[in-house]
């Protein structure tokens, strides 16, 4: 893939680089995005009916299960080409930020150190009454498990659609926006709020937006560059391109 030499350029200079990704980016991992059908046992459900707190309330042994099912897929999967080359970059950029909306963990295993997560973290549940979070200690006997300090139902530590993104999260992406030279926009079809604002907003400060996705999304036309592929398959070659001296790392 040929990219354009102005945009190798500002990412050689670039002092802080934003990368702004959802479920696409971990798609070449085997984990489905959002926009895929549910499969299998799920398939008759839509995930923004089973990612809300009112159907935690209706019907929580539905989507306790539903979660345990994610996380096994996430617990096999690892890091792809595209997670592991975000990370590579952060060798040779000075400031770089992932502002990620999965809940998979993969951009931390792949060794991104600076990573916000907007929409929370599969592996982190806590009470649904108390908040305590969870300590392992809770057993399985009963589905959802229980907490120890007052035996409410435990839940995942996602941000469910109704629910606030949390505050310092929101917060920081924000504030990498008045500061990041390049903010890449990978992987998302940018249909949930407030996260797909965050694009736009990089834009209107003058941000040079990058857009990788193999599909158009509303966000191409705020895109200074679109890059049209998979991420697994662009941004190695796009580090490649932009600082030869970077080894691709292989997953
Ligand atoms: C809030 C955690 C207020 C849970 C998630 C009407 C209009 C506008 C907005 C709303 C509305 N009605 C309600 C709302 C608000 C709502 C919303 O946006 N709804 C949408 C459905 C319209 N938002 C909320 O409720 C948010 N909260 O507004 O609160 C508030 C304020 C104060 C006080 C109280 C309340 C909360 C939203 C967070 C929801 N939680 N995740 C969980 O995971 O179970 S969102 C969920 O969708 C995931 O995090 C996912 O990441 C995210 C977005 O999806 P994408 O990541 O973009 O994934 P998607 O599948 O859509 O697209 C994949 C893309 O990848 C595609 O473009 C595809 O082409 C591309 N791709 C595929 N393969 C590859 C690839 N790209 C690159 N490489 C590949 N190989
Ligand atoms: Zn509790």
């Amino acid at each position: 893939m040929l990219f354009d030499f102005v945009l190798l350029e500002k990412l050689r200079s670039a002092r802080h680089i934003a990368v702004f990704t959802g479920a696409g980016v971990s798609a070449e991992s085997g984990i489905p995005t959002f926009r895929d059908a549910q499969t299998g046992l799920w398939a008759k459900f839509r995930a923004e009916d089973l990612a809300t707190p009112e159907a935690f309330r209706r019907d929580p042994v539905t989507v306790w299960n539903w979660y345990a099912w994610r996380r096994e897929l996430m617990a096999d999967a690892g890091p792809n080409p595209a997670h592991l080359a975000i990370a590579q970059m952060q060798q040779v950029v000075p400031e770089l930020t992932v502002i990620t909306q999965n809940v998979d963990g993969l951009h931390a295993k792949a060794g991104s150190a600076n990573v916000i997560e907007l929409h929370g973290n599969i592996w982190n549940d806590f009470c649904a009454d108390c908040r305590q979070q969870a300590n392992g200690k809770e057993g399985t006997n009963n589905v959802p498990p229980r907490c120890t300090h007052c035996g409410g139902m435990l839940r995942p530590g996602v941000v469910w659609f109704g629910e606030a993104l949390p505050a310092d999260a929101w917060t920081r992406a924000s504030d990498v926006l008045e500061v990041a030279d390049v903010f890449f926009c990978i992987g998302t079809s940018s249909l949930v709020e407030p996260a797909a604002s965050l694009p736009r907003y990089a834009r209107s400060c003058g941000r040079t937006v990058v857009q990788i996705n193999p599909e158009a999304t509303s966000h191409d036309e705020i895109a200074q560059y679109v890059l049209r592929g998979k991420a697994g398959e662009v941004l190695p070659q796009l580090v490649q391109a932009a600082w030869p001296q970077v080894m691709p790392e292989v997953p």
